[in-house]
C-alpha cells in the first residue's frame, strides 16, 4: 500500500471514528490518536522520506488536505458534543413549574380575634364607627374623666401597670368614651362608636382572669337615647353571637361612669335557661357591664347632659370565646398551642 493509500485509509478511518464518537472524552482521544505528535498521521508522514522527490509535493499536499479535513471534522464534532452536553445539563437542571408545590399551612385569625371581628362587623353594619385607642393611656382618661377621681375605691379593682405616675397601661377600653365625646361634633348627629383593644390589670392569672385581655367598648350618645335602646342593642349582639332564641336580662350594678349601671346576662345557650353546670344552675350567663353614660362624664368631656345622653357597654371577648366554645381555662388562649388554636377554624 503506497503512502497515498495509507493516507486515504487513515482519513476514512478517522472520519468514521469521529462520526461515531459519543462524548467529549472520546473525541479528545481521537484528536490525540490522529493528529498528536505520536499520532497516526505523523506516523504515516514519516514515510515521506522514502518517496521520490517528484511524488513528494503531491503526497504532501494530500497529507495537508487530510489533516485539515480531520481537524475540521474533530472541531465540528467537538462543538456538537459540547452543545449536546450543555443541553443535557440544562435539561437536568430545569425546574418543572408544573409540579405541585409543597403545601404551606394556612393560618387564620386567633379565636379571640375572630370574636372581635364578628362583634365589630356587626356594629359596623349598624352604622357605628370603629375607634381604636392607645394601650398606654393617661391616668386622666383612664380614671378621672370617667368619674373615678383619685382615691376612688373602685380604682382598686383595676389596679394596673404604671409607666409614670400619670401614665399607665389602660385597665379598660372606657377611656375611648371620653376621647370620642371630646372629639365628636354633635351638630352632625349622634355618636355611635365601637372600640376594641387590649387592656391590662394587675389581676392574678387564673382560669377566668388574665393580666392582659381584650375588651370591646360600645357607646351611643345623642338625643332621646334610652335604656331600651341599650337592651335592644345587647340583644342583637347576644343573638348574633350565641343564637337567635336567646334573651337578655339586665341586673343593677355599679360603674362610676354609668348611672344607672347594669350587668347584662344572656340566657344560657347550653341549657336554654333550664340550668346546667355552665350557668351554675341559674339559667343565665353574665356577659358584660353597661349603663347610661353618667352626666359627669358628659360634662367633663364638654357635652351638655341636659341635651344629650346615651348608653355605653364593655364586653370581654376572651370570656365570650370561653362561653361560646366551652373553654374552661382562659389561659389556653394565650399559650399559642396550634393544636388548641386550630380547633377554631374560621371557615368551620
Ligand atoms: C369594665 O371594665 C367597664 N369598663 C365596662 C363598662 C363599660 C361598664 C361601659 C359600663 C359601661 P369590668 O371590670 O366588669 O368592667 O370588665 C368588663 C369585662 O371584661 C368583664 O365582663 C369580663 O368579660 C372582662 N374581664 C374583666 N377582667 C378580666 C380579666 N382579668 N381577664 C379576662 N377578662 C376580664
Amino acid at each position: 500500500m503506497d503512502l497515498k493509500e495509507k493516507l486515504a485509509d487513515l482519513r476514512q478511518q478517522g472520519l468514521e471514528d469521529i462520526e461515531n464518537s459519543q462524548d467529549l472524552k472520546r473525541i479528545n482521544e481521537i484528536r490525540v490518536k490522529m493528529l498528536g505528535k505520536k499520532g497516526n498521521l505523523t506516523g504515516v508522514l514519516r514515510g515521506m522520506r522514502d518517496i521520490s522527490a517528484e511524488e513528494r509535493p503531491k503526497v504532501g499536499q494530500f497529507a495537508n488536505k487530510v489533516r485539515d479535513e480531520l481537524t475540521a471534522a474533530i472541531e465540528e464534532r467537538h462543538a456538537a458534543l459540547e452543545q449536546a452536553a450543555l443541553n443535557e445539563k440544562l435539561k437536568a437542571e430545569t425546574i418543572d413549574v408544573t409540579l405541585p408545590g409543597s403545601p404551606v399551612a394556612q393560618g387564620q385569625p386567633h379565636v379571640i380575634q375572630q370574636i372581635i371581628d364578628q362583634v365589630v362587623d356587626l356594629f359596623v353594619s349598624m352604622g357605628y364607627e370603629v375607634a381604636v385607642g392607645d394601650e398606654v393611656e393617661q391616668e386622666v382618661y383612664n380614671f378621672e374623666k370617667l368619674n373615678l377621681p383619685k382615691d376612688h375605691p373602685a380604682r382598686d379593682m383595676q389596679d394596673t401597670f404604671y409607666v409614670t405616675p400619670s401614665v399607665l397601661m389602660r385597665t379598660q377600653t372606657s377611656p375611648m368614651q371620653a376621647r370620642m365625646l371630646e372629639k365628636h361634633d354633635f351638630a352632625k348627629g349622634p355618636l355611635k362608636m365601637i372600640s376594641p383593644g387590649k387592656v391590662y390589670r394587675r389581676d392574678t392569672d387564673d382560669a377566668t382572669h388574665s393580666h392582659q385581655f381584650n375588651q370591646i367598648e360600645g357607646m351611643v350618645v345623642g338625643k332621646h337615647i334610652t335604656m331600651a335602646d341599650l337592651k335592644g342593642t345587647l340583644k342583637v349582639v347576644a343573638r348574633s353571637l350565641f343564637g337567635d332564641k336567646l334573651d337578655v336580662r339586665l341586673r343593677p350594678s355599679y360603674f362610676p361612669f354609668t348611672e344607672p349601671s347594669v350587668e347584662a346576662d344572656i340566657t344560657c345557650f347550653n341549657c336554654m335557661g333550664k340550668g346546667c353546670a355552665i350557668c351554675k344552675h341559674t339559667g343565665w350567663i353574665e356577659v358584660l357591664g353597661a349603663g347610661m353614660v353618667h352626666p359627669n362624664v358628659l360634662k367633663m368631656s364638654g357635652v351638655d347632659p341636659e341635651e344629650y345622653g346615651g348608653f355605653a357597654f364593655g364586653l370581654g371577648p376572651d370570656r365570650f370565646a370561653m362561653l361560646k366554645y366551652g373553654v374552661d381555662d382562659i389561659r389556653n388562649f394565650y399559650q399559642n398551642d396550634v393544636r388548641f388554636l386550630n380547633q377554631f377554624d374560621e371557615k368551620g
